[in-house]
């Protein structure tokens, strides 16, 4: 029931490439820097490399707005340098993985050009239009109610036509219409571009969003004082959502062998996004679903995307558990991440970022990623225990369009409320420190020199403060370091592929709001995983049934003879410390 091909063995390493590396110069990572850095990616354990988007754009939204997708941003290159890239990737039997945004374009596209030029345009219909509303006052409103993802409503007036378009993100990100039948074309059309110039693969942005519910309704009013409204339900798995990604697996992806991962935001329910993945539905490989790493955002009906609540380890393991055990075997499939470029950096979330415990509580995140079954998702500088940037850098620190917009739309309505200039945001300023996606953008720390050693110009943004003992070059030459651990990590889950990749997944404490504990088996092997999440020392107490015969095969302390268990009893754990045990 789990054929194993080469997908599911994969570690994949995303680059946010404007923060890699720079190669000329000019402060903004580039194609020629990431091909300079291909041997340490390799040597890292690395399978797959996955590109946020490179091609040209106005960068409103950091290259997830697209104005050509055969083309290269000249920021970042070339077509040319794109196809010296794959080939050093291919040379060292790794392979390239692009995003496709196809949910939307930048409004500086040639089709969204066209398309607002006129009503009558050939291209008038491959965006979403819709005349304005106008109440008993005369006064013009968007068409419905719905929020966009970046704040305000998620309608832009367009006075050329006199209409409104939709747009679910930024206004600069145009909503393509999926229905009409040459948008998709279109867009198979590009894919195969890529395809045919040599890429692997995709991951596939906001793709449960491309079918709208029909009518487009007002969304319901959860939050009364607010003007706009959540319409993530009218707009996430739509009703025609599957038969345009069986389409696009008939028309392109079965055509040949690639990777594919669907990013799926605003679901939580195993059982809606299993649809994309199961392999008799003939869709993806895989989803993104952020059940995990929503866990410490506040149940409000307020969408609240920069803020942050205390998270139990119970409700962790349980989520964790929940999408490990998931239609096993119908086949599904899971991509275990827990960064990437839209989040805060998990050992400043899920771990301890202080000085005494941010090296170790990183190591003991990379012990539950490498032990959890599916495709490993690696995000950059996460190999290095990278943290958030500090809490007292002030909000012009942050370039991000979505906390940008999320603290001026907190700070205008503070200011409304209170009718005062003076608002106190401190709180607003703590959640940015948690969770903003600036955390993960910041330039990659390569070693002690100037700017991290990112750019000899300027950077285009702030790079952390710790750099000059948090890099790359300094935790390379050290044995103890973050970097060495996840390259033994990754090598570990190589070793015992069946069983940390494929093995069933049990939990051995669901409500243990200090340990996570689990065990995997495939066949007669069996591997045990420890996980104390608390800086305490902890006994772990291994429930009868766990099994016998463990080895202690890693850890993030040295291994005595102490801590190794034959047979079941107990494990003595300190501060923060996981270990993997595996049967011979
Ligand atoms: O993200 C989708 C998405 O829903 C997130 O933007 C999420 O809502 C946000 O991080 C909460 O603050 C994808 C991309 O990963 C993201 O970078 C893009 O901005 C977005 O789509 C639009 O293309």
């Amino acid at each position: 029931t789990h054929p194993e091909v080469w997908w599911k063995d994969a570690a994949v390493y995303q680059i946010y490439p404007i923060s890699f590396f720079d190669s000329n110069g000019d402060g903004l990572g580039d194609l020629n820097g990431i091909t300079g850095k291909l041997d340490y990616i390799k040597d890292l354990g690395i399978d797959v490399l996955w590109l946020s988007p490179i091609y040209k754009s106005p960068l409103a939204d950091m290259g997830y707005d697209i104005s050509d997708y055969r083309d290269i941003d000249p920021r970042y290159g070339t077509l040319p340098d794109w196809d010296s890239l794959l080939a050093g990737i291919h040379a060292r039997g790794m392979k390239l993985m692009m995003d496709l945004v196809v949910n939307h374009t930048s409004d500086e596209h040639a089709w969204f050009l066209q398309s607002k030029s006129s009503k009558t345009n050939p291209k008038r219909d491959w965006y979403i239009w819709r005349p304005p509303r106008y109440d008993a006052a005369g006064n013009r409103h968007p068409p419905n109610n719905w929020k966009a993802v970046f704040q305000g409503s998620a309608w832009e007036y367009d006075s050329t036509t006199d209409e409104y378009y939709l747009h679910l993100f930024h206004y600069k990100q145009p909503d393509l219409n999926w229905e009409n039948p040459d948008v998709r074309q279109a867009v198979w059309g590009l894919m195969r571009f890529w395809v045919d110039r040599g890429c692997d693969g995709f991951r596939m942005d906001v793709i449960n969003l491309i079918s709208k519910v029909d009518g487009l309704p007002d969304a319901p009013v959860t939050v009364p004082e607010d003007e706009y409204q959540d319409a993530s339900p009218l707009f996430a798995n739509g009703p025609r959502v599957h038969a345009y990604i069986e389409e696009m697996n008939r028309e392109v992806l079965s055509q040949h062998d690639l990777i594919t991962v669907g990013e799926t935001p605003f679901t939580h329910s195993a059982g809606e996004l299993a649809k994309y993945v199961l392999p008799a539905n003939k869709e993806l490989d895989m989803v993104f679903h952020f059940e995990l790493v929503d866990l410490d955002s506040p149940r409000t009906a307020r969408r609240t995307p920069f803020t942050h609540r205390p998270w139990k380890l119970s409700e962790f393991t349980q989520i964790v558990t929940r999408w490990q055990r998931f239609e096993r075997a119908a086949g599904f499939w899971n991509a275990v991440f827990i960064e990437n470029h839209d989040n805060g950096r998990a050992v400043s979330r899920w771990g301890n970022d202080s000085d005494a415990w941010r090296a170790r509580s990183a190591k003991l995140l990379a012990l539950l990623e490498v032990s959890l079954g599916g495709t490993q998702y690696v995000f950059q500088g996460q190999e290095l225990g990278l943290r958030n940037f500090p809490r007292s850098w002030g909000i012009e620190e942050y370039k991000d369009v979505a906390s940008q917009n999320w603290y001026h739309a907190m700070l205008e309505q503070r200011r409304r409320e209170s009718g005062q200039n003076e608002v106190d945001m401190s709180d607003v300023l703590d959640g940015l420190a948690k969770k903003a996606r600036d955390h993960a953008r910041v330039p990659m720390q390569w070693d002690a020199t100037a700017h991290a050693g990112f750019t000899t110009g300027t950077p285009w943004m702030r790079v952390n403060d710790d750099y000059p003992e948090w890099n790359a070059a300094a935790q390379a030459a050290d044995a103890q370091s973050v970097h060495a651990f996840w390259t033994q990590a990754l090598a570990l889950r190589k070793a015992h592929d069946k069983v940390l990749i494929y093995g069933d997944f049990t939990p051995l404490a669901l409500s243990d709001e200090k340990v996570f504990a689990y065990t995997r088996a495939y066949n007669r092997r069996r591997a045990l995983v420890v996980l104390n999440f608390t800086v305490q020392d902890v006994v772990f107490v291994l429930p009868e049934d766990a099994g016998h015969g463990f080895r202690l095969v890693f850890g993030n302390y040295p291994i005595t003879e102490g801590n190794i268990i034959e047979g079941s009893g107990s494990v003595a754990l300190q501060g923060y410390e996981g270990r993997v045990y595996i049967t011979d």
